[in-house]
């Protein structure tokens, strides 16, 4: 049988046998170890992109190599189904969000298989189901329950002109107009929903039981944005206290001057008739920037005086009480003392608008007497001054110490202040899960029994660019009675953000028809929690803190009992188009998988992917490079294809061959525990020369032969797994190759042989040194050379000369 090899007719082939014979179901087995692999659930957007084969086939073959190794792996996969995009698409097209998220789902699912993944579709998780979104809206009941759902109003963005709220999206450009008619948009207050996040801040900030990547961390640890310091009571001149965090309360005697957020409610009341107009349209201006631009540390400064002053607690001096929109509302107080000498921002506020500086740590090689140029911001070096009985008190221990003082005093105390907010998941949208609510006359907001979960969404709403749930114009979702006196009543019609469904999906994939709770417990004990989580970075915060905060509530609701949803974390980078750039459809440098399945077959696709690059860090596509991973799938097809019969077997050839098949067993084991496909990859492709070598020579034995052959392709079957299959089938080989074992190595035939090398010093021997037979040259110089003997005549000096006799000696001329 030496037919061309034809993977346009063999990959769906052989898929479909898998298929028929459940090759893929992924069952409970007590008596075998589990190993829980997962990938990061795709939004149906309409066709599996290439950066979706790069998220996917390289963790499909390492779940692949799992199996082979002993595991019973569980590898699943579903759709994020709910979300903007179809709504906009039921807008913009005039078709049913539902009818659209669906169409594409069944075409990505279709792709999927083409690829040839393990992936057990009974296990098919898709979060825009009545039969998911019911358990997500019960997780929604059970954090109101625990009081870690609640309702307060909240800013959202509104047009004053098309009079509706605005998604976030629909936002734009620096003045941040509406995106429709121009116009700049305003915050507007609006009752929203929120998850009680923070509660589990510090468990959050604990990554002692996770294998994840520093990066992730580190990114989480920053959105988290934990901060220790004092609370301080300021109180204007007619007496109002006003609030202030502070993480550098030893720079009290420095505060010249007070801060408050331009939302800050105290503001009306302590701005002077003069300046009211003033600090008026400062406010209205505000109102229009978002968060994220007023945090912005390169903005220049701005902020109005309020005509009012303060007493700073500690001296008694009087300081005015300015407006500006670097002081957030939503951070600490929403009011700041500002130390210009030691904070770059009051600094810079300082000197704009003529503000007193008064410096009160000096710093190392400072003189007091110049002006100074810059804050100093310094928490390790330097000493109080001008702060009264703690002048001298090094910098390293005043914050204690004036915060202790501060309690002793009553003006102040320690605390810790968040970067991280609540949760907000309301969303004024249709395409996503009903927030189970119903709003009585007589009882607030009352949740839906479970008995009438899930509340469904209605297929008959109709899509006007509203900004607001379309659910509020339909009349029948809209009404109904209240669940405890039967009064009429009316639905929340906020869905819920797309992120709360994403939360658990892990735990919907055990048992995704279960209905007496979100997952079957008897599959949770088995298989949970997450081996292996692998997904891009681009989810390092918001996803991945989500999901961790929902698996703490699931674990205190008693539905888990562990702490962390995934035990370890791996980011793959991303498939850059050919240019180096971002694949982007203005580029035309987007990659399209499918035409390249049409053209190669997926198995080299999936082993380019796993070639081109460390899969960390991604990198260019690269037409000509496919050209390498399809001509080793094609020799392999050939030498095991081939009749080999030896001529004249020669020992050594023997033994190299047989090495060199255990070398490439055990660094593609290593490989794939590593995440290094590329280099597994590599050296198959080693293997595969050896072979063709001892084709040509006709030199090794057909048992020595057959193993290559073999041992080749069942560590190739997790990279191309239906080539092997075909392969291994016409081997007669038992079906199918990817329930087998792992192959095994030797240590003892896997050794490099050893040679002893003679190390000579101008011709005379001066070491002898044991070194793997295949050494190169560059290596056994530099071997001799590092031999202490060597050092001893060399003292130091440069050798002349270095010669190499290949394996056998070194002369060194001095
Ligand atoms: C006085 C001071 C002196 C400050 C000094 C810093 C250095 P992190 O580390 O992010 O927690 N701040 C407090 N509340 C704020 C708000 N709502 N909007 C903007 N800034 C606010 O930062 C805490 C510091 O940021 C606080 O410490 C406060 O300025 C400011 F030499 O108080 B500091």
């Amino acid at each position: 049988m030496n037919d061309t090899y034809k993977p346009q007719e063999l990959e769906p082939r052989w898929q479909n046998t898998w298929n028929e014979t459940a090759l893929y179901r992924q069952v409970i087995d007590e008596n075998t170890p589990k190993y829980y692999a997962m990938t990061m659930l795709p939004y149906p957007s309409g066709d599996l992109h290439i950066g979706h084969w790069y998220a996917m086939a390289p963790s499909d073959a390492r779940a692949r190599y799992l199996r082979m190794k002993g595991y019973n792996v569980m590898f699943p996969m579903g759709f994020d189904a709910f979300g903007l995009p179809a709504e906009n698409a039921a807008i913009k097209q005039n078709v049913h969000p539902k009818t659209w998220t669906y169409a594409n789902i069944e075409r990505m699912r279709a792709q999927l298989r083409s690829m040839g993944t393990m992936i057990d579709w009974q296990r098919e998780a898709i979060s825009a189901d009545p039969s998911y979104y019911r358990w997500s809206q019960w997780f929604f009941k059970k954090l109101m329950e625990m009081g870690l759902a609640y309702r307060k109003m909240s800013a959202v963005d509104f047009c004053p002109h098309c009079n509706t709220t605005l998604a976030r999206e629909q936002v734009w450009g620096e003045d941040r107009h509406c995106e429709r008619c121009g116009t700049p948009v305003i915050k507007k207050d609006l009752e929203q929903w929120f998850f009680k996040i923070t509660d589990y801040a510090d468990e959050l900030l604990d990554f002692s039981q996770i294998d994840w990547p520093e990066r992730v961390i580190t990114m989480q640890t920053n959105w988290i944005g934990r901060s220790t310091g004092a609370d301080v009571t300021f109180r204007s001149e007619s007496g109002e206290p006003i609030e202030i965090f502070t993480t550098r309360p030893d720079t009290l005697w420095g505060a010249t001057f007070m801060v408050l957020a331009p939302e800050h409610p105290l503001v009306d009341q302590i701005t002077t008739p003069e300046q009211a107009e003033a600090v008026q349209a400062y406010r209205e201006q505000a109102a229009r920037l978002s968060d994220i631009d007023r945090e912005t540390a390169e903005r220049e400064k701005t902020g109005v005086f309020t005509g009012a002053y303060a007493i700073n607690p500690v001296n008694k001096a009087r300081i005015p009480i300015w407006i500006a929109d670097y002081v957030m509302m939503g951070y600490g107080s929403g009011a700041i003392m500002a130390v210009p000498a030691h904070d770059e921002r009051d600094f810079e506020f300082a000197r704009k608008y003529g503000l007193e500086i008064i410096e009160v740590i000096l710093v190392p090689g400072r003189d007091v007497n110049e002006p100074m140029t810059e804050a100093t911001t310094s928490k390790t070096e330097g000493v109080m001054i001008n702060s009264d009985f703690f002048n001298g008190t090094p910098v390293t221990e005043g914050i204690e110490k004036v915060t202790a003082w501060l309690e002793e005093q009553g003006i102040g105390k320690a605390a810790v202040n968040y970067r991280l907010r609540d949760w907000l998941i309301s969303r004024q949208r249709y395409w996503g899960a009903p927030i189970p609510v119903i709003y009585c006359p007589e009882h607030g907001a009352v949740p839906v029994p479970d008995d009438q979960l899930p509340v469904l969404l209605p297929d008959d709403v109709e899509f006007m660019p509203t900004g607001e749930s379309p659910l509020k114009f339909h009349d029948g979702f809209l009404h109904t009675e209240c669940p405890i006196c039967g009064r009429p009543s009316l639905r929340e019609t906020d869905t819920m953000d797309t992120f709360m469904c994403s939360s658990w999906y892990q735990y919907r994939y055990l048992s995704p028809d279960y209905d007496l709770a979100p997952f079957d417990p008897k599959e949770g004990e088995y298989w949970l929690p997450v081996d292996q989580y692998t997904g891009g970075i681009e989810h390092a915060t918001m996803h991945l803190i989500y999901t961790r905060f929902f698996t703490k509530t699931m674990r205190d609701m008693g539905l888990v009992n562990f702490d962390e949803p995934m035990k370890a974390l791996y980011n793959q980078g991303m498939v850059l188009g050919e240019d180096g750039e971002k694949m982007s459809k203005s580029r035309g440098n987007v990659v399209a998988p499918d035409s390249l399945v049409d053209q190669y077959g997926a198995d080299t696709v999936r082993t380019y992917l796993m070639f081109f690059a460390k899969w960390d860090q991604g990198g260019p596509w690269n037409y000509d490079g496919i050209k390498g991973p399809q001509r080793l799938l094609n020799d392999v097809w050939m030498l095991a294809n081939a009749d080999y019969e030896p001529q004249k077997v020669d020992k050594e050839a023997d033994r190299a061959l047989q090495r060199k098949t255990h070398q490439v067993v055990r660094k593609v084991g290593e490989d794939m525990e590593s995440f290094s496909f590329n280099t597994a990859v590599a050296a198959i492709m080693e293997l595969r020369n050896a072979l063709l070598a001892a084709q040509r020579d006709k030199n090794v034995s057909v048992a020595i032969w057959q193993e290559a052959i073999e041992k080749m392709l069942l560590v190739l079957a997790p990279i191309a797994p239906h080539i092997t299959e075909e392969l291994w089938s016409r081997r007669g080989k038992p079906y199918s190759i990817h329930q087998q074992p792992w192959p095994t190595w030797d240590e003892e035939i896997a050794r490099e042989e050893q040679v002893t090398l003679i190390v000579q010093v101008n011709g005379k021997v001066r070491d002898r040194i044991e070194v793997p037979a295949d050494t190169d040259d560059g290596a056994l110089k530099e071997a001799a050379l590092a031999s202490e003997n060597v050092q001893r005549f060399l003292d130091g000096r440069e050798p002349r000369k270095v010669i190499v006799v290949k394996g056998k000696l070194v002369n060194i001329v001095i």
